[in-house]
């Protein structure tokens, strides 16, 4: 097995090593033997959430104070790599639990806020979700429609977002709509208040461990301490989603390691013309090349957490990673495929399920090709996608 061409350990701490360790452990032990029926069945596996709250998985990032760990970026990125190589699905609801639920509570959250849901976050006893994907606006939030109005004791919130991780289960939503005067807002949406509804998207075959489903907002009155007092504007979620973004950079490489090591495994077990496939040239380019472009994306992921570390990362990098790493690992697990031959469709193999979750992961978070257009402008000056 090889998972680090370049030495990268020599550049973590030892803390992080033992968080890579005691994660990889459990995902071996509470993951990888349950996830390919999981997935053949279209079952989340709920139990684990609380499991990952126990072992500092769910807002690692986040103070002490709160519940979190209070660890660094590239912990929280370790954490995200070793969770997507049992299943996007179990990283996508860490991610979401931390980046997209525990942050915006954190960063833009009151004092109260931040007391009585944060700690619960933290352990997995709530179950967060984060509504910004609109029925007619996913690439382009900034034009959504859900809006909600001031009636003095309460606000009252109108509309419905879609494709939402965890919607059918959450216990809790952060949900971003407009004010009266056009401004997005962030409000906490609670399990229970009348007129909030969350139906399951069913048939997906794509993160079929995950449950996805909509967020439907028929005047439900949110009671006025529910909304998030220190952010205005699109810039909100949009902060949420860089610090998601660079979780994915790195989750990506989980799952590209995965595919790359059964490739290479399998090669050089399966023997076709009386050799084994790894000794034929072909077999060796897509090994080297796989080899050389998910180093790549490692050193990428960790110079961007070095420089979050630092607070220097700019929005346009982390989506240059985000991108990069994802199609890394959506080529690394078609070559992969290939390698196993019809094996490779096989639920013997975990393959064709990361195949499967990347096509989600390529899609969500900013489409590659949103991303591509982000670094245009940042290289250019010029917005191509409006
Ligand atoms: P634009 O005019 O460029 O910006 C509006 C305001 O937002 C600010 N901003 C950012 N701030 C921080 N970080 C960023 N990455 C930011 N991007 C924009 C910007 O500075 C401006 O602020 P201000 O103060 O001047 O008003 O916005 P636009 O309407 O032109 O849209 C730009 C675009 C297309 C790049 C952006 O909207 C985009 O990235 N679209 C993709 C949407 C997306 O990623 N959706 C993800 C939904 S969540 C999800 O998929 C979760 S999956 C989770 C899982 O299961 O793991
Ligand atoms: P569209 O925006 O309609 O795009 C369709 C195609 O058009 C894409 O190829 C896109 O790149 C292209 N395109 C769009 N605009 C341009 C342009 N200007 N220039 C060039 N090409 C363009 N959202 C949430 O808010 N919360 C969640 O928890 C969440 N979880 C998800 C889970 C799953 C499994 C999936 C699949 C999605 C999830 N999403 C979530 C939604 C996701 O963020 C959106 O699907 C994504 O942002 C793209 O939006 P869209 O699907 O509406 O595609």
């Amino acid at each position: 097995m090889i998972t680090d061409y370049f030495n990268i350990d020599d550049l973590l701490t030892e803390e992080h090593k033992l968080i890579r360790n005691s994660i990889k452990s459990w995902v071996d032990k509470e993951v990888i033997p349950f996830i390919d029926k999981a997935n053949h069945k279209h079952e989340a596996l709920h139990h684990l959430t609380k499991q990952m709250g126990e072992l500092g998985a769910l807002g690692s990032f986040i103070p002490e104070k709160y519940g979190g760990a209070g660890l660094d970026q590239i912990a929280y990125g370790i954490i995200m790599q070793e969770l997507e190589r049992g299943d996007t699905a179990i990283r996508s609801t860490a991610s979401v639990q931390s980046s997209l639920v525990m942050y915006p509570i954190y960063e833009f959250g009151s004092e109260e806020q931040k007391l009585k849901f944060l700690p619960k976050l933290a352990t997995g006893e709530l179950v967060g979700a984060f509504g910004l994907t609109e029925p007619n606006h996913g690439s382009d939030p900034g034009s959504m429609e859900s809006k909600f109005t001031d009636e003095g004791d309460y606000y009252l919130l109108n509309g419905a977002k879609m494709w939402i991780t965890n919607a059918p289960i959450c216990d809790l939503a952060i949900v971003w709509a407009r004010n009266e005067e056009g401004k997005v807002k962030g409000l906490i949406v609670e399990r229970g208040m009348e007129g909030f509804t969350s139906p399951e998207t069913h048939r997906k075959w794509s993160l079929r461990a995950s449950v996805t489903g909509e967020l439907v907002f028929d005047n439900v009155k949110i009671p006025k301490e529910n909304l998030l007092p220190n952010i205005s504007g699109l810039k909100g979620p949009m902060m949420c989603l860089n610090s998601a973004r660079y979780g994915i950079a790195w989750g990506a490489i989980g799952a590209g390691f995965d595919c790359f090591n059964t490739a290479l495994q399998y090669s050089q077990e399966r023997k076709q013309f009386k050799k084994p496939i790894s000794s034929f040239q072909l077999t060796q380019k897509k090994l080297a090349e796989m080899l050389t472009e998910l180093s790549s994306a490692q050193l990428m992921a960790l110079r961007v957490g070095q420089l979050k570390n630092e607070e220097k990362a700019t929005p346009s990098q982390i989506s240059m990673v985000k991108r990069n790493n994802v199609n890394t690992a959506l080529k690394v697990a078609r070559e992969s495929r290939q390698i196993l031959g019809a094996m490779g469709i096989s639920g013997d193999y975990p393959i064709m399920r990361h195949m499967m979750n990347l096509e989600s992961v390529i899609t969500y978070e900013g489409t590659h090709d949103i991303h591509l257009l982000i670094t245009g402008l940042d290289i250019t000056g010029i917005p191509a996608f409006k």
